[in-house]
């Protein structure tokens, strides 16, 4: 919030095929599986992304869920604080950097056990013939090993779901030091909606350079140039989701 004597600026951009947004200057959106909870609806097929993407901050004690609608898989990771999941009867607590893939079959239910700062992303899963669907999947950031990307040990990517078949989408967290980058400007028909967990530094979006930093989104929609720098002083981290695994409709 600016004083009423000072200029009104910001860095969102909105464009055909990419989007940034930060967190200031974002009003909250009501969900109606979360009642009451502060929910930014971050990325949707509104802009021309083939996926919503929410930021969700349930105080302690509120709740939330994803129906099983037979289209729909979710994903939910945890940003900040701590949360209770519920998947097919089974409880999970989940702390920071604890995630959660949803199959469009199962139920999810969320419950907060401390206030936090959740991502959720949601998206009409792809079946593919001969292939069975997954099952639901649980997991630990802390867990996932960075293993080196392209040969720069400055730079480190954390898969957190496996990249197989029956999974028709990543979710990677990008770790890099100080002064590293991707090696390229890369193009590809994948889309991402990127969540900016540390630090700060420079991303190219399609034909500019633009500051970017912790608690920024971004959507690239298929084809965008795209690249980082981190410029530090602490590393930059994002998680990011890509869709992948599977034929390009025609
Ligand atoms: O997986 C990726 O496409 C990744 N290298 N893109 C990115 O970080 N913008
Ligand atoms: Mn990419």
């Amino acid at each position: 919030m600016r004083a009423q004597h000072e200029l009104l600026h910001g860095r969102a951009r909105l464009r055909p095929r990419y989007a940034l947004f930060p967190l200031e200057g974002y009003p909250c959106s009501r969900l109606p599986h979360w009642p009451g909870v502060e929910a930014r609806v971050l990325a949707s097929p509104a802009m021309g992304a083939a996926f919503v993407e929410y930021l969700i901050e349930p105080k302690k004690g509120q709740q939330g869920a994803a129906r099983a609608d037979g289209r729909v898989e979710t994903f939910l990771f945890v940003i900040a604080g701590a949360v209770d999941i519920t998947i097919d009867g089974t409880r999970h607590p989940l702390g920071a950097g604890g995630y959660a893939l949803v199959p469009p079959t199962v139920d999810l239910a969320v419950s907060a056990t401390a206030d936090s700062r959740l991502l959720v992303l949601r998206k009409a899963y792809e079946p593919l013939a001969g292939v069975a669907a997954p099952g639901p999947l649980v997991g630990d950031a802390a867990r996932v090993p960075g293993e080196v990307y392209l040969g720069d040990t400055g730079a480190r990517l954390q898969t957190l779901i496996p990249d197989e078949l029956p999974y028709d989408l990543a979710m990677n967290i990008f770790t890099f030091e100080t002064g590293h980058s991707l090696p390229v400007v890369e193009t590809h028909v994948m889309e991402h909606g990127l969540w900016f967990l540390q630090g700060k530094g420079l991303y190219y979006l399609d034909d500019s350079w633009m500051e970017v930093e912790r608690n920024d989104f971004i959507w690239m929609g298929p084809y965008v140039p795209q690249s980082f720098y981190a410029t530090g002083p602490v590393a930059s981290k994002y998680i990011y989701y890509k869709n992948v695994n599977r034929e390009i409709p025609v």
